[in-house]
This record gives structure tokens, sequence and C-alpha cells, in this order.
């Protein structure tokens, strides 16, 4: 296939990168009658007019003292990750949260405390888990890789005005597609990262997103987290996540500057209603 454009790379993620939820509608949910569970308002409609402006912060080890704090913060709206703080980070991180991807794990393993924690109160929580390629969702439901069903149900009984979303595994696995068919290699079919889902959810609601450390600055380093000691430089370039790809992909369409990507590991992207197809 010939190599896209970034314009026609853009209108390709346009036209089929289309956020999906789990509704309850389908089986087995609409069997098991998860229709109520599910939010009413689909997450596309929660801002009806939209954000203007909109930050994605990477885990990244690099963002530790890049005094991103302020910046991050001024954006309408902040998307962060999994168990990712801001508390005694806010100089480099901000302390504005709208929105938390979180993947299975943290719903089902009892070190990140998801019931009581501060970090899941009062944000839009979107959650997945990266079901086998081509699974089904009677499939999925069964054999999910984390059982995040039983938690979510819970979580949703208690705290039923939270905006808490599932993302349908068609949405992760499209998301796969395009990196694949986009790139020179064969990748392994493991799910994108929660950052690559969280650029792309944050496209579709906001008119300009800036992304922070997911490409990495020149402070690119092995630490992992910004909040953890733990060393690993594939946490940065991938090993379970086709991360390397993402990221190449993410770096085409990136309409910023070098000298931002290079400074702030910032990334700027137009939201698809910037974009004309
Ligand atoms: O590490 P994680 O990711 O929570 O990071 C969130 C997103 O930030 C970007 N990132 C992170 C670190 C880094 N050095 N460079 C980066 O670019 C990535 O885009 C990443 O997606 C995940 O994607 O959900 C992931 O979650 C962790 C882990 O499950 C959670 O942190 C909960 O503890 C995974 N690690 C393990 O399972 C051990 C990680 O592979 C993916």
């Amino acid at each position: 296939a010939k190599k896209l454009s970034p314009q026609e790379l853009l209108c390709e993620l346009k036209k089929r990168a289309h956020v999906r939820t789990l509704d309850g509608k389908e089986p087995p949910f609409s069997n098991l009658g998860w229709e109520k569970y599910f939010p009413q308002t689909p997450l596309s409609l929660l801002y009806p007019r939209g954000l203007s402006s909109c930050a994605v912060v990477s885990s990244a080890g690099a963002i530790l003292n890049s005094s991103l704090g302020a910046e991050i913060d001024a954006h309408d709206a902040v998307l962060r990750f999994n168990s990712a703080p801001t508390r005694n980070y806010e100089r480099d991180v901000g302390n504005k949260t709208t929105m938390r991807i979180i993947n299975s794990q943290i719903l089902t393993n009892p070190i990140h405390h998801f019931t009581d924690s501060s970090l899941y109160k009062d944000i839009i929580l979107v959650a997945w888990d990266p079901s086998p390629y081509y699974a089904d969702l009677h499939m999925w439901y069964h054999k999910p890789d984390y059982n995040l069903f039983p938690p979510y149900e819970r979580h949703r009984k208690m705290n039923p005005k939270q905006p808490f979303y599932i993302l349908h595994p068609k949405f992760t696995w499209e998301l796969w597609k395009i990196i694949q068919e986009n790139s020179n290699e064969k990748i392994q079919p493991n799910p994108p990262s929660s950052g690559f889902i969280g650029i792309l959810i944050m496209m579709s609601m906001c008119q300009k997103v800036h992304v922070y450390e997911y490409i990495p600055s020149y402070r690119q380093t092995d630490l992992c987290h910004y909040h953890e000691q733990y060393y690993d430089a594939a946490c940065t370039l991938g090993a379970y996540h086709p991360l390397l790809y993402e990221k190449m992909l993410i770096q085409r369409i990136n309409q910023g500057t070098e000298d931002s990507l290079l400074r702030m590991g910032k990334v700027t992207l137009p939201g698809f209603s910037s974009i004309q197809c």
C-alpha cells in the first residue's frame, strides 16, 4: 500500500476511529440486563458543544522536571492514565484531571484501591480490557484478560451519576488495524496502549489536542513512570503494546514544531471536527 500523507492519515483516522463504548444493547450484555448499568449519555455527547483545547498527559518518566504543569492545566480538559497521580507532581504534570483511561488491571488488582482511591473520583472514567483479537463479546465476557465486569457493576451501583464507560473491543481493534495498515513491518496483534486510545478519544471530543511526553523529549529516560522508581526502556518503546508503531503514526500527524517536541515532548493534533476531508 502507498504511504499516506499526514492529511490522508488524519482523514483515515477520522473516518474509521469512531469511539464506541458498551451500551448494553448487544448480547451477552442485553441478556444479562446490563443496559441499565451503562451510562445513559454516550461519551460522544458528554460535551455536546465540544471541547476547544485538550491535554493528554503520558505517564512517562521523561515528564519529570518538565515544569509543564501550568501549561497542562490551562486546557479545557486533561486526560490522564491508569494510576498516574498529580499530588506531589503538580509542577510537572499539573493537577487538573477531567478523564482517566484505565485498563482492566486498575479495576481488578487490589494494589490500586479502585473503590476508595480519590484518583478515580469526580472524573470521567473510561475502562478497557485487552480482549483477544477478533474475540466476540460472549468470549470476551467469559474470559476477559482481567475480569473488570464485577467491579464495574459494583462501581456503577455505588456511583450511578459518575460517567464511567467500558470501551467496545471493536474500537480498540480497529485502532490496531489502522496502526498495522500504516506501518512498514508486521506488528504483534496486541492492542494499542492506553495512551494511543486516549489520544484518539480526545481527537473525537476536542478541537485541538496537545499530547505531552508520549513521543519523548530530550528528557527521554528509562525511568518508566514519573511517579515510580522503576527503570525499563520497554515502557517508552514497547514490548506488549505496538508502542513504537503507534508513536511513529502520531509523529506523522504532528502539527506542532520540532522545537516543542524536543523541549516539551509536545505533539499538537487537530481534533476530527477541525479537519476537512
Ligand atoms: O504504564 P501505563 O500504560 O499506565 O502508561 C500510560 C500511558 O503512558 C504512555 N507511556 C507511559 C510510560 C512511558 N515510559 N512512556 C509512555 O509513552 C503510554 O502511552 C501508556 O499507555 C497502559 O497502556 O494501560 C499501560 O498500563 C500499564 C499498567 O497496567 C498500569 O499502569 C497499571 O499498573 C502496563 N504495565 C504493566 O502491565 C506492567 C503498560 O504495559 C501499559
